[in-house]
């Protein structure tokens, strides 16, 4: 039986619990292409049906995201899964609050002229439509039962990295998802009662895209575009 993660869980060394048989290097070419391949179909969608999705997928790419390294492996993350249609409704219009002042000017010309491409605007119909919202905060510092600080490290990496893997993971898994960052993001942790070391990071509407789903024609940057070798 794994132990129990507590704060200030010791790490003794150990071999490596799962070490991976190396496999054969056309094994590997195969895996490798193959998740390129797939992890290129992902799209974010922002028209979501409201057709159910197997609770159980949803929890598992949450479990994956977990599997995140962070740093000193404090894993500052907390993932809040909203599936009450009442609690999504607040979202949505605590958000739809927010991003009108966001569109009608807070976000500055500039801003706002690199979004139109995307076609968003302050109505977030996703935040009802899709099944799951799953609502990421970060802990920007450990809040121990005493009320007392302590310092997180790497928070933004962590997360971010977290988010990243919970995306992948949720998209091999066949369902679609938006990042989406309204902001400010205050209201977040004041709706889901978070207590105050808890930051909210990103919503991400998880579901299956509605049958009409259209998506923006983008070009991704080529390898060569992304990649310096020296
Ligand atoms: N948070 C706003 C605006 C927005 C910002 C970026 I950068 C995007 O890539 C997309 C949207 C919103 O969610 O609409």
């Amino acid at each position: 039986m794994t132990a129990m993660w507590t704060p200030n869980y010791g790490h003794p060394f150990e071999p490596m619990p799962y070490r991976p048989a190396r496999p054969p290097a056309d094994q590997s070419l195969a895996t490798a292409a193959d998740l390129r391949r797939r992890m290129d179909t992902r799209r974010t969608v922002r028209e979501f049906s409201t057709d159910p999705v197997p609770e159980q997928v949803v929890l598992d790419a949450i479990a994956v995201a977990a599997t995140a390294p962070s740093g000193a492996h404090q894993q500052p993350w907390t993932f809040v899964l909203v599936s009450d249609d009442e609690v999504k409704q607040r979202i949505r219009e605590a958000a739809e609050e927010e991003e009108r002042v966001s569109y009608q000017g807070r976000l500055g010309e500039e801003w706002l002229s690199a979004l139109r491409p995307l076609g968003t605007d302050a109505v977030k119909a996703h935040l009802t439509d899709a099944p799951y919202l799953i609502v990421v905060f970060q802990q920007r510092y450990f809040l121990d039962e005493n009320g007392e600080t302590h310092k997180h490290y790497y928070v933004d990496e962590s997360v971010g990295i977290a988010v990243g893997m919970l995306l992948t993971a949720l998209h091999l898994s066949g369902l679609a998802a938006l990042t989406h960052t309204p902001s400010p993001m205050r209201f977040l942790g004041d709706l889901l009662e978070r207590p105050r070391n808890e930051k909210a990071f990103a919503v991400i509407p998880v579901g299956y895209p509605a049958d009409d789903c259209v998506v923006p024609n983008l070009v991704r940057k080529s390898l060569d575009q992304v990649l310096v070798r020296r």
